[in-house]
C-alpha cells in the first residue's frame, strides 16, 4: 500500500460539537492549507484563520496548525484545521479541500504513513487504535504503555536475545574443530532456556493485555434447557435470547457485550450439549464447543432440580482445561435448601437470588483484569506471533538434542526473529498491514 497524495478527513466524531477538527497531510498539505485560507501559514504557530470556498465566501472561521514533515504525527507536511463541530460545515470545508487538490483519506491512513515513515511502529500503531477504542480505565492505560513502546521495546530485546544466539551457534559451528564441541556446549543450552523463558514472561502479559483489549469472555455452557439463554438474558438486562421448554432453542452462538461492575465481558450464549441427529443442531453444538474452548470463564449450568446428571458429568470432563464454574440454576423450584458449602453456586433467573455471587464469582476472575502493573495492551495478532516464536525456539531446543544440527536450530531462530518481528512490522506483509489500518477510524 504506497502512501502517495494529500490526504483530509474530519477527524472529530460524526455529529455536533463546539469543535470539528480536519487533518491534512502529504506534500500538498500546505499549500491547500494556504489556499483554503487564502493566507500564509507559518509552522509551530496557532493561527486565525477565515476558511473559504471557491467563491471566495467565507466558509468558517478557526485555527490553522502547520507541522513542518517529519515533526508531524505522519512524518509528512500536515495542517490541522480547527473549525466549529457542524457536521454541514465539516463537511463543506473536508469538499473544499479535495477541491484543492486532497483526497479523502482511508481509514487508518495517518496512523499508516506514520508507521510507513518510521514515526511508530505496528505495535505502536495498533495500541493507538486501542487507546481510542479502550472499554475500561485499565484498558486504557495499558494501551498507553504500548503506545510508549513498552511492549515494542521488550519484543525486540527478544529479537536481540535470539539474533545473538544465533550468531553464537553460527560461530560455534565455524570454529568448532569437531562437532562434538558444538554439541557440549553448555552455554547454548543456557541461553535456549533462557530465550523461551524470556519469551514465556512476555506471552503472559501479552495474554492479559489482549483479555484487557477484547474484554473477558465468559461462555454460557450445560445441557439443554439448563437456563443459558435465560441467563443471558438476565444478564443482559433485554430478551437477547429466546427462551423456551423446549429442549434445543439456542443453536447459534449468541454474543453480548455486558459490563458488570467496570469490567467489559463478552458473554457467550451456546447451544445446549447433547447428542443430536440434526444436523442444525450438530452445527451449534460443534460452535458451543468452540466458544467454550475460546472462554477465559466458562459457568457450566445446571438444572438444580436435576442435580448434576451423568450427562453434566461427562461433559465436565471434557471440560478439565477450562476456567470452570458449576452454577445451579432454577433455584426457585427447589423445595429443600441448596446443600451448603460448596463451590457451586445457586442462581434463579426468576426471583435474581444468587446473581450477586454470580457476578461477584466473574469478576473476581477478572480480578488482576484491574491491576495497574506493567500491563501493555496487546491483541491476539501479538499472541499468535509470540506463541509461533516460542515454537520456533522450542523447535531449536529440541534440535539441540536430537538432531543436533546447527544449521536447522540456526534456521528455526530465524523463524521465531521473522514472528517477533512480525508484531513490531518490521516484516509485514502489505495484506496485513491493510486488515490492521482498515479496522482503524477515519481521520486516525
Ligand atoms: N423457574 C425457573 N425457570 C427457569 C429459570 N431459568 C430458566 N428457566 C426455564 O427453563 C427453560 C429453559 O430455559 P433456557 O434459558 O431456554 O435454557 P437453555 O439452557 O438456553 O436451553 P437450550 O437453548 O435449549 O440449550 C425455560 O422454560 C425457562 O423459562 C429459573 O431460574 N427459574
Ligand atoms: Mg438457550
Amino acid at each position: 500500500m504506497p502512501a502517495y497524495g494529500t490526504i483530509a478527513a474530519i477527524a472529530t466524531p460524526p455529529g455536533t460539537g463546539g469543535i470539528g477538527i480536519l487533518r491534512l497531510s502529504g506534500p500538498r498539505a500546505r499549500a491547500i492549507g494556504e489556499a483554503i485560507s487564502a493566507a500564509k501559514i507559518t509552522p509551530g504557530k496557532i493561527q486565525f484563520r477565515r476558511f473559504f470556498d471557491a467563491d471566495g465566501a467565507v466558509i468558517d472561521h478557526g485555527l490553522c496548525l502547520y507541522f513542518r514533515q517529519p515533526h508531524s504525527f505522519s512524518g509528512e507536511d500536515s495542517v490541522e484545521l480547527q473549525a466549529h463541530g457542524g457536521p454541514i460545515v465539516l463537511d463543506m470545508l473536508l469538499q473544499r479541500l479535495c477541491e484543492l487538490g486532497a483526497r479523502l483519506a482511508r481509514a487508518g491512513e495517518f496512523s499508516e504513513r506514520a508507521f510507513l515513515n518510521g514515526k511508530i511502529d505496528l505495535a505502536q500503531a495498533e495500541a493507538i487504535a486501542d487507546l481510542i477504542e479502550a472499554g475500561s480505565r485499565a484498558a486504557t492505560r495499558a494501551a498507553m504503555r504500548s503506545l510508549e513502546g513498552r511492549f515494542s521495546e521488550q519484543v525486540k530485546n527478544l529479537v536481540d536475545e535470539v539474533i545473538d544466539l544465533r550468531a553464537y551457534i553460527e560461530a560455534s559451528l565455524d570454529f568448532a574443530e569437531e562437532e562434538i564441541d558444538f554439541l557440549e556446549n553448555s552455554e547454548i543450552a543456557r541461553r535456549l532456556s533462557a530465550c523461551i523463558q524470556h519469551l514465556q514472561t512476555l506471552l503472559d502479559q501479552a495474554e492479559h493485555g489482549r483479555t484487557l483489549q477484547e474484554g473477558l469472555t465468559v461462555s454460557l455452557a450445560g445441557l439443554p434447557n439448563a437456563g443459558k439463554s435465560s441467563l443471558l438474558n438476565y444478564l443482559a438486562g433485554y430478551e437477547a435470547a429466546i427462551v423456551t421448554e423446549i429442549e434445543g432453542t439456542t443453536r447459534d452462538v449468541l454474543r453480548e457485550h455486558i459490563s458488570l461492575k467496570g469490567i467489559p465481558l463478552k458473554v457467550n450464549d451456546t447451544a445446549g450439549l447433547r447428542e443430536s441427529e440434526n444436523p442444525v443442531e450438530q452445527e451449534g453444538i460443534r460452535r458451543a464447543w468452540d466458544a467454550i474452548a475460546k472462554a477465559d470463564v466458562v459457568l457450566y449450568l445446571v438444572d438444580a432440580q436435576k442435580g448434576m446428571t451423568a450427562g453434566d458429568r461427562r461433559v465436565v470432563e471434557r471440560l478439565t482445561d477450562s476456567n470452570l464454574h458449576v452454577v445451579y440454576s432454577k433455584n426457585d423450584l427447589l423445595a429443600s435448601e441448596q446443600p451448603g458449602n460448596t463451590d457451586a453456586l445457586y442462581i434463579s433467573t426468576v426471583t435474581g437470588d444468587g446473581m450477586e455471587a454470580l457476578i461477584e464469582r466473574i469478576t473476581g476472575q477478572a480480578a488482576d483484569f484491574n491491576r495497574d502493573n506493567e500491563t501493555f495492551m496487546a491483541r491476539r495478532r501479538h499472541v499468535d506471533a509470540l506463541l509461533r516464536a516460542r515454537d520456533c525456539i522450542q523447535l531449536a531446543a529440541d534440535n539441540f538434542s536430537t538432531t543436533r544440527s546447527g544449521e536447522l536450530m540456526a534456521e528455526d531462530l530465524r523463524g521465531a526473529q521473522r514472528n517477533l518481528n512480525e508484531i513490531t512490522g518490521e516484516f509485514s506483509s502489505d495484506d496485513l498491514l491493510g486488515r490492521i489500518f482498515s479496522s482503524f477510524c477515519i481521520g486516525k
